[in-house]
């Protein structure tokens, strides 16, 4: 299949602002541009978004019933109930779970945890798990990342036990009988930050406890390298105190003290390094969802609260390979998803729906993601057992892919989700028909420009402004991610004087630079584009500036996220003729009129008028460029035009003027010059972003 065709959408430029900001912070222009694209937009904010520390953690005592929490574990410690923490089998129900079970064992609880089986018992608190935690003798149970839509288990076992409730999900109309819930999102909580994951909550009742304890002045930041790796594969937003949390904790990682993740870096390969939030999504956070997703998520938050070397070294190997045989199991069914798209129009399909016998549903919400990355169309992956399809559906932003479902629903067992990602069961004999609405429902919403991925520019980037400094500085916007995501770049005509395919199969393409400062362009998963690039013509490029580090010497390359060949001049200017007029269009509109007004033609349209410049110069130029070219001319004094009754144009050119003409004494002249200009920095290869 043919690489996908992006579009490239520019920001607004903020010329004015951005001078400010960068003369107040002693930053970058282009980083200050790149911050009020962020909505960040004066100093004081700037300063918060740039160097923001532990100083913007909240008081965890602002969420609504944290106190009756606190008091009630309080309680539980000093006559050593047993407390239960209740997690969930995805990153943020693991971590979550492992945070409160470190903090109270440190503050010396009688504690111990218990995880639903994803495959057996599925998500949130279920009704036998509950009565056998109550006869194991668990006085307390608090939940994590889950809880708040429990009405029914919660109630049916309110004489038996104590229940404190921390989650983040959207809480519904009825909430449960629990002693206290701690919900950000729930009516009347105070709490500013609304966004935090589940691991969020759960700190804070750690952080809420540890103040107990040891007064308000002992700030308890311990475990934010936990908290950074649920919050990030949680997606929630990283603004505002989830950005503070994962930038702290992103910087604990790589001297962690934590002996599990110690161990689960050296598996991954990161140890000793730097770790962003991409390694965190893409290396750490799949192993630890590895086992929720194939297996017991148990061995996750053993990994992650274990004190036992050993133990924590074979937890890591455990996980990896539970990785890789999730990985594996995700490639057959890739492929098994490919070879039936092999059978479909893809230039037709507007929503791909496909089905198998025993897809792993574990993986089938992730092969649904990559298919939406390599087709950019909505998915459906359904695994069929019993008669049943559960499926995972995956969309892009254009299509609210749960609005559809809820259109469908007549066809569907059970379905629930967002926008962007929904579930579903369906008896299998309506995969047809499913497929067949959801297609119209496309064809009825969506337009080819939906189809297309954006990348959103931040600004235009000179490469001479390109140095590690600057590169440094651009860092202080990390960590990158939903709701924060990594700047963009572009710039054109770029010149390159050799290219080179690298890795595997010839997938990568690598570019040297006729350019000093940085040396190479590195596209990945490019290596198509190779044939279609010659060294003769220049390039016009989207990408993120870094430092590659090798045997100990620095460069600078351009990471590319879509490369195009530059317009040449002559396509330049035929753009920029559709917006105003320059010296040679003018030219050719006086030269027109002439020609009329020779043949005794004086009442003309303005598409008359285009139409012979289209005939005699093989120009293009829009109505209202005619317009302002006449405009001109009269200004100039070369011509007269009479609106008459019916709005008939006289156009009448005045005898040729004896002094040499200049065109800039027209202010109209002045102002198209400006347009063109501000178009061809600004517009050319791009749309604005909305
Ligand atoms: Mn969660």
């Amino acid at each position: 299949m043919a690489r996908l065709q992006k579009a490239w959408k520019l920001f607004p430029v903020k010329h004015e602002l951005a001078a400010k900001l960068s003369r107040k912070l002693n930053i970058s222009e282009f980083i200050a541009q790149t911050l009020i694209n962020r909505g960040v937009t004066d100093e004081k904010s700037a300063t918060q978004f740039l160097y923001s520390g532990s100083e913007y953690i909240l008081n965890p005592y602002l969420l609504k019933n944290m106190d009756i929490a606190v008091s009630r574990i309080v309680r539980a410690i000093n006559s050593d109930e047993k407390i239960t923490v209740y997690g969930d089998y995805d990153v943020d129900g693991i971590t979550s779970c492992a945070i409160v079970y470190k903090t109270l064992s440190r503050l010396g609880a009688n504690i111990n945890f218990y995880i639903p089986d994803r495959q057996s018992e599925g998500y949130g608190l279920n009704a036998s798990a509950l009565d056998g935690l109550i006869n194991t003798g668990t006085k307390l149970l608090i939940t994590v990342d889950c809880g708040i839509s429990a009405v029914k288990e919660v109630s049916a076992v309110l004489d038996c036990i104590d229940i404190i409730i921390t989650d983040h999900h959207q809480p519904p109309p009825e909430l449960p009988p629990a002693l206290a819930i701690i919900n950000p999102k729930q009516p009347g909580c105070p709490y500013p930050e609304k966004n935090l994951a589940g691991v969020g909550v759960a700190f804070k009742l750690c952080q809420a406890l540890w103040q107990k304890y040891y007064g308000t002045e002992n700030k308890f930041f311990d475990y934010l390298d936990i908290v950074a790796i649920g919050t990030i594969a949680d997606i929630v937003p990283l603004t505002g105190e989830n950005r503070v949390l994962v930038k702290l904790g992103l910087a604990q990682l790589p001297t962690t003290s934590n002996l599990g993740i110690k161990a689960l870096l050296e598996v991954c390969g990161l140890a000793g390094k730097k770790i962003d939030s991409s390694n965190v999504g893409f290396a750490i956070a799949p192993r630890l969802n590895a086992v929720g997703r194939v297996s017991q998520a148990t061995a996750g938050v053993e990994l992650l609260i274990t004190d036992d070397q050993n133990y924590a070294h074979e937890l890591a190997t455990l996980l990896d390979e539970e990785n890789s045989s999730r990985q594996a199991i995700e490639k057959l069914i890739l492929a098994k998803a490919e070879d039936q798209l092999a059978e479909v129009d893809l230039n037709a399909a507007k929503v791909l729906v496909l089905a198998g016998e025993d897809w792993h549903s574990g993986v089938i919400g992730i092969v649904a993601s990559r298919l939406v990355d390599k087709y950019f169309k909505p998915v459906i992956m359904i695994s069929i057992h019993d008669g049943y399809g559960k499926g995972s559906c995956r969309s892009i932003p254009a299509f609210d892919i749960y609005a559809a479902l809820t259109r469908c629903s007549d066809l569907l067992t059970q379905f629930g989700g967002h926008r962007q990602a929904a579930g579903l069961t369906i008896p299998v004999e309506n995969i047809p028909n499913l497929c067949y609405r959801l297609n119209a429902i496309a064809a009825e919403t969506l337009s080819a420009a939906d189809y297309v991925p954006v990348l959103n520019i931040d600004s235009f980037l000179p490469l001479e402004e390109i140095s590690s400094a600057f590169i440094e500085q651009l860092a202080c916007l990390e960590p990158y991610g939903f709701g924060n995501p990594s700047p963009l770049f572009a710039c054109r005509n770029v010149q390159f004087k050799e290219k080179r395919l690298i890795g595997q199969q010839s997938r990568h393409l690598k570019l040297k630079l006729n350019n000093t400062t940085v040396n190479d362009v590195i596209a990945w998963n490019m290596g198509e584009l190779s044939d279609s690039l010659s060294c003769e013509e220049n390039i016009d490029l989207v990408f993120v500036p870094n430092i590659n580090e090798w045997q100990g010497h620095k460069n600078l390359q351009l990471i590319a996220h879509d490369i195009r060949q530059s317009l040449s001049s002559k396509e330049i200017k035929a753009k920029l003729d559709q917006i105003a007029p320059d010296r040679d269009c003018i030219r050719q509109v006086y030269l027109t009129i002439k020609e009329f007004n020779k043949t005794g033609q004086y009442n003309l349209s303005l598409q008359h008028v285009s139409s012979k410049i289209l005939e005699n110069y093989q120009t293009f130029l829009p109505e209202q460029v005619v317009d302002m070219a006449l405009t001109i001319l009269t200004e100039l004094n070369l011509l007269t035009i009479e609106v008459g009754t019916e709005g008939v144009v006289t156009i009448c050119l005045k005898p040729s003027p004896l002094k040499k003409l200049n065109l800039s004494d027209s202010p109209t002249f002045c102002k198209c010059l400006k347009m063109r200009e501000e178009y061809s920095t600004q517009h050319i290869q791009f749309e604005e972003v909305h």
